[in-house]
């Protein structure tokens, strides 16, 4: 009905952070393919959106001509500011909600149509009570897996089981649907931490409790991997989505070598490799090892020559130990930043040693690489619980960090054994169920139409 999508103008609010913008921008140009007549705003702070937008302010749809605007959101930084991540989301978040309010009714007046719905992501909780206030749908995005959230709609409940903080090891969360193998130790630590203690944690707690009054919750994630989880989703809040995994994700297939995202030449060097033999490392875009686990994981790949492929950022090259480059010349290569979709689609990565954040792990199942996993923060340890525990398609690290022999007995176990046989076979059997899922008949597919019906019809 042209008249009636003719109607929508959808806001799309973003935490500019780690990688929350970009999957939810991948997210509404999906949905402007599919919605030619509708208008989208998408709201952040100017350094993500020069990131994400590459360069231009706004993207063009080319088949249907359906436009995603850029609007920018104040950051709250001071000129010069230089602080690090924590003490950046903590200044965004004070500027919250006014920011995005102020640009919001900007948007309204340059385009001429009062907004009909607030697509977020769900960090942004307050987003909740602004489009209550305007009468209009909040349709919140969760970047992340299914236990997750699952943690953070159950916080309460799980604070009121672990009332003494020294059970924390061993205990596990049987109490909970699809979590029964997660201890306690794995959870984020915001889980357990009050909420006066940072402001992070009062967010994802506020996130809990406001998400059951969403329109619908959509997800980076496909039901068939978490059923238990999605069953309980679906009976605390309106309406649970899982959308993906991205199609676009999967289309890294089909891009060619000698696309502009590989000026380091990362697939050439692949073409050189043998069969499943690489390790690609990457700790995806906030964390770096410490000095001593860099150490120890270079120490492993000197010692046992594995071919691998390093994503690493240019402040942590002086972490490696002098003459390390060099050594290992022949058969291992660091990049800055490399073309992750095609680097695990490609046939020589034999497995991927990552931080576990969720699309990382995401983008790994869709191209069947096993994982070896040291976790840093927030969801990461839970995660990688279900990666070892729950999914079996990768292993934790020995001992939770990286020293010399954990690794070499990690990327051994891997890359050949009995156990890494049974991984490698578990993340294919995985990303076939991914794949069904975005078929034209698959739930991701059906979960996306729904989501497309819920943001063309007017509230
Ligand atoms: C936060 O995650 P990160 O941004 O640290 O990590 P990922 O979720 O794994 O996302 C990294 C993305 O960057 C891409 C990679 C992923 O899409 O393909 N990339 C790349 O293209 N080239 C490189 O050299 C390195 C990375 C947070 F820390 C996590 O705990 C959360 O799970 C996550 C989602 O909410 O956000």
């Amino acid at each position: 009905n042209t008249n009636m999508s003719n109607s929508s103008h959808v806001a799309v609010l973003a935490f500019p952070f780690g990688t929350h913008a970009a999957p939810l921008l991948n997210l509404v140009r999906r949905l402007a393919a599919s919605a030619p007549f509708l208008t989208f705003s998408f709201f952040s702070t100017s350094k993500s959106i020069t990131s994400i937008f590459s360069g231009s302010k706004s993207t063009t749809d080319d088949e249907f001509g359906t436009i995603i605007k850029a609007y920018t959101v104040s950051d709250g930084m001071p000129e010069g500011f230089s602080g690090n991540i924590h003490e950046s989301v903590d200044i965004f978040l004070k500027s919250t909600p006014e920011n995005f309010e102020k640009a919001m009714e900007e948007a309204e007046l340059e385009i001429g149509m009062k907004i009909s719905c607030l697509l977020t992501d769900a960090f942004l909780w307050f987003a909740c009570d602004l489009a209550e206030k305007r009468g209009v749908a909040w349709i919140p995005y969760w970047t992340a897996a299914s236990c997750s959230l699952s943690v953070h709609m159950h916080t309460d409940l799980i604070r009121s089981k672990v009332v003494d903080h020294s059970q924390k090891t061993e205990k596990t969360l049987e109490f909970l649907p699809g979590l029964e193998a997660i201890h306690i130790n794995d959870l984020p630590e915001e889980v357990l931490l009050k909420n006066t203690e940072s402001s992070l944690n009062n967010l994802l707690h506020n996130m809990g409790l406001k998400l059951p009054r969403a329109t619908a919750v959509v997800l980076n994630s496909f039901e068939e991997m978490d059923p238990s989880i999605t069953n309980d989703l679906k009976t605390n809040l309106k309406k649970v989505l899982n959308v993906g995994p991205s199609t676009t994700l999967l289309s890294a297939n089909s891009m060619s070598s000698s696309s502009s995202g590989d000026q380091n030449e990362c697939l050439k060097w692949l073409e050189n490799q043998n069969p499943a033999s690489v390790i690609y490392i990457s700790f995806g875009t906030i964390t770096t090892p410490p000095p001593n686990e860099m150490v120890a994981l270079t120490e492993a790949l000197e010692t046992i020559k594995v071919p691998f492929l390093w994503s690493l950022r240019d402040h942590a090259n002086k972490l490696l130990s002098d003459g390390f480059l060099d050594r290992t010349s022949k058969y291992g290569k660091f990049v800055s930043w490399a073309p992750q979709l095609q680097i695990l689609a490609h046939s020589s990565v034999g497995a991927f040693v990552t931080h576990c954040g969720w699309n990382s792990i995401l983008e790994s199942i869709s191209f069947g690489v096993p994982m070896i996993c040291r976790p840093y923060f927030g969801d990461q340890k839970l995660n990688s619980r279900m990666v070892d525990g729950v999914w079996r398609i990768g292993i934790r690290i020995e001992g939770g960090i990286f020293t010399k022999d954990g690794t070499i007995n990690a990327i051994n176990l891997v890359l050949s054994g009995n156990r890494g046989k049974e991984i490698r076979e578990n993340v294919k059997r995985l990303k076939e169920k991914a794949l069904d899922a975005i078929k034209p008949d698959g739930s991701s597919t059906r979960n996306f139409e729904a989501l497309l019906k819920l943001i063309t019809s007017p509230s």
